[in-house]
């Protein structure tokens, strides 16, 4: 569901839902050959796709609700690297830049000026915890995406945080719709240990590939390993493959 922040100013809302479509067209079939679409469980898995593991019942994406080795919990735990940054709302921003065609640095009033959206996902953590239902409140990275214009060479994102961290994803996953920077769970904003005042949430991959704190999203033109990929986390992280270390 997406409220309808922009309808102020249509020719604006025109140009964002233009860009997107043509990120979108762009990336719809590498989409398509990922393992959260491809490896579905309602049909056969393609020539070279594995099927999806997990349990329960299947979810919006057709994938077992609770992945493979994980155990749903209905607490949320805190995992960071041993610092929650704090940042006054009048300091925060978040730079995009890289290989895109128009760099930007938001402040607090641009982001909260873009589409806002509303989504339900689940949070899968590596260390095998799951969070089931979450409500966020934010902006999608893909509207975020179409802002910059991604050059054509643009293949991954490296997400960086204010505490250091840094995270690599394709563009190709990065680009899926319930892929949100949220500043609103539970109904409430984002508390500062989960992140806030703004994090990324990748509900389709292991969420260390979302930032907290977020800051800075570089557009690259070829694979670079974040903090824990450097450090033997898997690079594609699918849930459903166990896909946990390489
Ligand atoms: N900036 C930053 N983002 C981060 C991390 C971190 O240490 N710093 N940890 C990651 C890991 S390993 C996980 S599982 C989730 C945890 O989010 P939570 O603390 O809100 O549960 O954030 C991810 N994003
Ligand atoms: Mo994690």
């Amino acid at each position: 569901m997406e409220a309808n922040t922009s309808s102020e100013n249509p020719e604006k809302l025109d140009r964002i839902i233009e860009a997107r479509m043509k990120l979108k067209r762009r990336f719809e079939e590498k989409m398509a050959q990922t393992p959260s679409v491809a490896d579905r469980m309602d049909r056969d898995a393609g020539a070279g796709h594995e099927k999806a593991r997990g349990s329960g019942p299947l979810n919006r994406h057709g994938m077992p609700t609770v992945p493979v080795g994980q155990t749903v919990t209905t607490k949320w735990p805190v995992l960071d690297l041993g610092y929650q940054p704090s940042i006054p709302l009048d300091k925060w921003q978040l730079n995009i830049d890289g290989e895109v065609n128009h760099p930007v640095r938001l402040k607090w009033d641009d982001l909260m000026a873009l589409p806002q959206v509303e989504d339900i996902s689940d949070f899968h953590c590596v260390t095998t915890w799951s969070r089931l239902n979450v409500p966020w409140v934010g902006v999608r990275f893909m509207d975020l995406a179409a802002l910059v214009d991604p050059k054509g060479t643009a293949t991954h994102v490296m997400c960086y945080g204010y505490d250091g961290y840094s995270t690599n994803v394709a563009l190709e996953e990065a680009l899926k719709p319930d892929v949100l920077l949220v500043h609103t769970a539970d109904g409430k904003p984002l508390t500062q240990e989960h992140g806030g005042p703004l994090r990324m949430i990748t509900p389709q991959l292991y969420a260390w590939k979302g930032s907290k704190w977020i800051k800075r999203i570089e557009f690259l033109d070829k694979n670079q390993l974040g903090f824990w990929e450097e450090r033997g986390y898997s690079n594609t992280a699918y849930p459903w493959r166990n896909d946990r270390y390489s």
